[in-house]
Formats: C-alpha cells, sequence, structure tokens
C-alpha cells in the first residue's frame, strides 16, 4: 500500500521525505492503517510568514480583473481532469471511501471551477434607484482579503475547492488548513494548484498556500486579524470555537458544521426508491459525510415491508478494500471513529433500541484498520443518542403513525439543521415538507437521499451545522466586500430623507 501510494504521489507530482521530523505529521491509510510517511508541519513562524506572504498575493491579485481571474480557475479545472483518476484514488487511499466516491469527490472540484468561470465574469451588483435628483446608487462587489480555508478529512479536497474557486474568481488570496488525518491529499492538489498557476503565469506567489497542523496552528490562523473570512468545515464544537474568535474580531466566519439528517417515509412512498436512497446516504463514505442519513421516521403503515428489506440489503453489502472493484462500504477513519460508534450503539441499546450490525469486521486487514457491518438501529422514540450525531454508519429507524406534520416535528427535533429528504407520492406532503413550516434544513429534497448534493446550489444548514453557505447559487458573495456607491451628477446637493441643512 505505501509504494502504490508513494508512486502515486509522485505521479500528482509530490515528493515524500526521507527522513521524519519530530513535528512532522505521519499520514496514514485508514485502508491498512499504515503508515505512507512524514508530512513538515508549519511552525508559528513558518504560518505568520505565510499569511504575510498571502496578503501580498490578496494585493497583487485583486488588481487582476474578475474574468482574467477566472482563467486560472479554468486551467485549475483542466488539471484537475488531468489528475482525476491519479486524485480520487488518493483520496480514497487516504480518507478511506470507495474509488467511485474519490472520483466523484475530484468531480465536485471539477465542477465547482466550471461554476466559478462562468461567475468569474458576472459577480453582478445592483443600480438601486435614488430618492434624490440626478442622483444613482449602485451597489458594488470588490474582493475581500485572504481567506482561510479549514477542512475536515471525509472531503479532504472538495470542501477546499468549493472555497479556493470562488474565493479565487472573487479576487481573494486562499490560506489553507487541511485535516492532520489527510496531509496527502492537500499536498497533491497544491501541486496541482501549481501546475495551474504555471501555465496562467500571472498568478503571484503565494495566492494558494497550503499549512500542515494540528488545532494550535488552527487556533493561530483563526486569531489572525488578516483573515476577514474563515471557512471552517468540522465538528460543531470546533464551528463554535472559530465561531466565536471571529465574532470577538468582527471577521466573517462561514460554517458548515455536519448534521444530523432525516428523511420521512410517507404511505405513499416508493419503497424500490427509498431503498437504494437511504442505503447510499446511510453507508456511503461509511457513514462519515456531513449529509449522512443518520435517522429514517417511517410511517407505520409500510414499516413492516421496508425496515426488514433494509435489513437484508445491509447483510449483503460488499464491505472492504475501498480501491478494490465492488465494494460499496470502506473503513473508518481511525480508532477514535471506531470507539465513538460503539459507545453510541452501546447508549442506544441502553435507551431501548434494537441494534443488527454494528460490528468491527475484516480485522485481518490491519490491526489498525477500522471496517464495520453499517448498523441499522430500531429506536422507540429520538432518545438522546439518537439526536446526537455520531460519525459512523448508524442509520437510526423511528416509527410514526400521524401524518406528514408529526414527521416534520421528528425531523425538526434534532440541534442540527443540514439537511433531510421526505420520500412521498402525495403533493400535499412534498409541499408540506418544503414550505415554511416544512422541514427546517439548509436542504430539504423529495425523493432523493440527503447526501450527494450538487455543487449550484448553496450547500450548508441551520442551527448547530452553523448557517454558512458555500459552493452555488449566490455563495460566493461571503467571499467579497459589498460597497453602496451614491453618485451626485447634478449641480445641486439634497439631503436624503428632506433634512434641510443651509450654512
Ligand atoms: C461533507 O460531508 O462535508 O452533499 C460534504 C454531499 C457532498 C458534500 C458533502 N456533495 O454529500
Amino acid at each position: 500500500m505505501k509504494h502504490d501510494t508513494l508512486k502515486l504521489l509522485a505521479e500528482l507530482g509530490v515528493t515524500m521525505p526521507d527522513t521524519a521530523d519530530s513535528h512532522d505529521l505521519i499520514a496514514r491509510t485508514p485502508i491498512t492503517g499504515e503508515a505512507i510517511g512524514p508530512v513538515a508541519t508549519a511552525t508559528h513562524q513558518q504560518a505568520d510568514a505565510a499569511v504575510a506572504r498571502s496578503v501580498e498575493a490578496f494585493r497583487a491579485w485583486r488588481k487582476l480583473p474578475a474574468p482574467q481571474r477566472g482563467e486560472l480557475v479554468r486551467l485549475l479545472g483542466e488539471e484537475l481532469r488531468a489528475s482525476k483518476a491519479a486524485l480520487g484514488q488518493l483520496v480514497s487511499i487516504e480518507a478511506g471511501k470507495i474509488l467511485q466516491e474519490g472520483l466523484g469527490e475530484v468531480q465536485e472540484m471539477i465542477d465547482i471551477c466550471d461554476f466559478a468561470v462562468g461567475l468569474s465574469r458576472q459577480l453582478y451588483g445592483l443600480t438601486i434607484q435614488s430618492e434624490r435628483a440626478e442622483h444613482r446608487m449602485m451597489e458594488t462587489w470588490h474582493p475581500l482579503g485572504p481567506t482561510l480555508i479549514i477542512s475536515a478529512f471525509n472531503f479532504p479536497v472538495a470542501v477546499w475547492s468549493w472555497n479556493a474557486a470562488l474565493a479565487l474568481v472573487c479576487g481573494n488570496s486562499i490560506v489553507w488548513k487541511p485535516s492532520e488525518k489527510t496531509p496527502l491529499t492537500a499536498l497533491a492538489t497544491q501541486a496541482i494548484f501549481e501546475r495551474a498557476a504555471k501555465r496562467f503565469g500571472r498568478a503571484p506567489e503565494g495566492l494558494s498556500v497550503v499549512l500542515q497542523g494540528g488545532r494550535e496552528l488552527g487556533e493561530q490562523l483563526v486569531n489572525d486579524a488578516r483573515f476577514p473570512l474563515v471557512s471552517a468545515t468540522g465538528s460543531t464544537r470546533m464551528g463554535r470555537a472559530v465561531g466565536e474568535a471571529c465574532a470577538k474580531r468582527f471577521a466573517r466566519s462561514l460554517l458548515e458544521l455536519g448534521g444530523n439528517n432525516a428523511a420521512i417515509i410517507a404511505p405513499s412512498a416508493d419503497l424500490k426508491i427509498v431503498e437504494r436512497a437511504a442505503t447510499f446516504s446511510a453507508v456511503g463514505t461509511a457513514g462519515q459525510r456531513c449529509t449522512t442519513l443518520r435517522r429514517l421516521l417511517v410511517h407505520a403503515s409500510v414499516y413492516d415491508q421496508l425496515v426488514p428489506r433494509l435489513k437484508q440489503i445491509y447483510g449483503k453489502l460488499p464491505i472492504g478494500s475501498p480501491v478494490a472493484d465492488g465494494t460499496l462500504v470502506g473503513p473508518l477513519i481511525d480508532k477514535q471513529a471506531y470507539e465513538a460508534m460503539q459507545r453510541a450503539l452501546d447508549d442506544a441499546r441502553a435507551q431501548g433500541g434494537t441494534v443488527t450490525g454494528g460490528e468491527r469486521v475484516l480485522t485481518e486487514l490491519g490491526a489498525n484498520a477500522y471496517y464495520v457491518q453499517p448498523a441499522i438501529v430500531e429506536m422507540p422514540a429520538q432518545t438522546p443518542v439518537v439526536c446526537h450525531e455520531t460519525f459512523a454508519p448508524i442509520l437510526y429507524v423511528m416509527k410514526y403513525s400521524g401524518d406528514v406534520t408529526e414527521a416534520i416535528a421528528l425531523n425538526n427535533a434534532v440541534n442540527h439543521g443540514l439537511s433531510s429528504a421526505i420520500f412521498t407520492n402525495d403533493m400535499r406532503e412534498a409541499e408540506r415538507f418544503v414550505s415554511d413550516e416544512g422541514s427546517d434544513c439548509g436542504i430539504a429534497n423529495v425523493n432523493i437521499g440527503t447526501s450527494g448534493a450538487e455543487i449550484g446550489g448553496a450547500f450548508g444548514g441551520e442551527k448547530d451545522t452553523g448557517g454558512g453557505r458555500e459552493s452555488g447559487s449566490d455563495a460566493w458573495k461571503t467571499y467579497m466586500r459589498r460597497a453602496t456607491n451614491t453618485f451626485n451628477y447634478g449641480s445641486s446637493l439634497p439631503l436624503a430623507q428632506g433634512i434641510r441643512f443651509e450654512i
């Protein structure tokens, strides 16, 4: 595994050091649990100097017209297309997601580059009618400044790209602190960026910087007043700390903090669709997406038809090496994730749940590799463990017997508010679910699962999910500074609100 990974890294343009420093991160693969190699971390001074370079880069970059900035992002998309197979495989090796999902993640990067290129000729402002004669008002959007991107292990490169592609066309420089669990994919992505920058020829030095390190580095950067925007993806605990630190210095934070996502299975649901949608959403990425389906709210009238069928499907899931053909469930990221899963299952049993699956399997693949049988847990109600997000393939199944209003209340009864879905062929139920009184999540789907969003829509959610929106729609506005400009083309000076002020 190690040898193949080093070859793949070399193909992507990353050379690994032969010797390790005591401060290095050790990159690992969850496929076997083995170490791949050391990755240098940034010292306090190095990080400080890198931010200074990022400020300089921003000053130069913002002068380039946005469509020219878009050209760099277009080239980044081209380079990503050329490296899709290799980077997809590296994502699979380092994050443990199946190859299809690794490739899908790189496709998501390509898609956001395409989106951002188009955006680079837009970034529209408004003109506004003035109440004063011979006056005109307009709204303009300007580059904001160096943008800090903190990403998580589960989407080690796509989340960077949603932020990077938009930030770059908006005229910002970028600094990236990837997860300590996925340093290699970050190095490979940076190498790809550098190839695009070289072809572009006009990217200032320091336009995109990667700083590897742990919590201390994260804290240093989040508290650095030179970042007017911090975009952070990860746990609610981390996001709360980032949000508070940013609020203290009046910086913007864009937070994307996981979810406890539910799907409602109404009486008229097409159960064939539900089977595939629920399974993909619940066990894809081994339950380690922020959009993972964690709660299934099944109407009593279809419960006995659906739940045994799901258990049957779960019983036959191909679990194994994520790079092997046909695997649908890869390993958990590490031991901590496995232990958190077991704790949640114990709590679920104590709270009246019946657990099917959940045990560790394939221990022969490595003492430090954590493969699990995804779990279905039938619960009598949404007890505390159900209301808590555990980053593992646990699907809690609950019965409801009232109308869709009851199911919506259950959907909304958790602290997170990222994604949600209803499966129904009843138009009134579907409309109610997406209405003002419906799902309180940032994503509310009808007849598709909770995960696998396209980049064209704004991505993010409410409540403990943090409120940020990344990716499509008008998410770009977070990366820019808005100004309102009022022009007087007359030869008198009328004041707004009719105020008289004669001197
Ligand atoms: C995440 O898990 O942090 O909607 C992002 C999805 C993917 C992105 C997930 N497009 O599942």
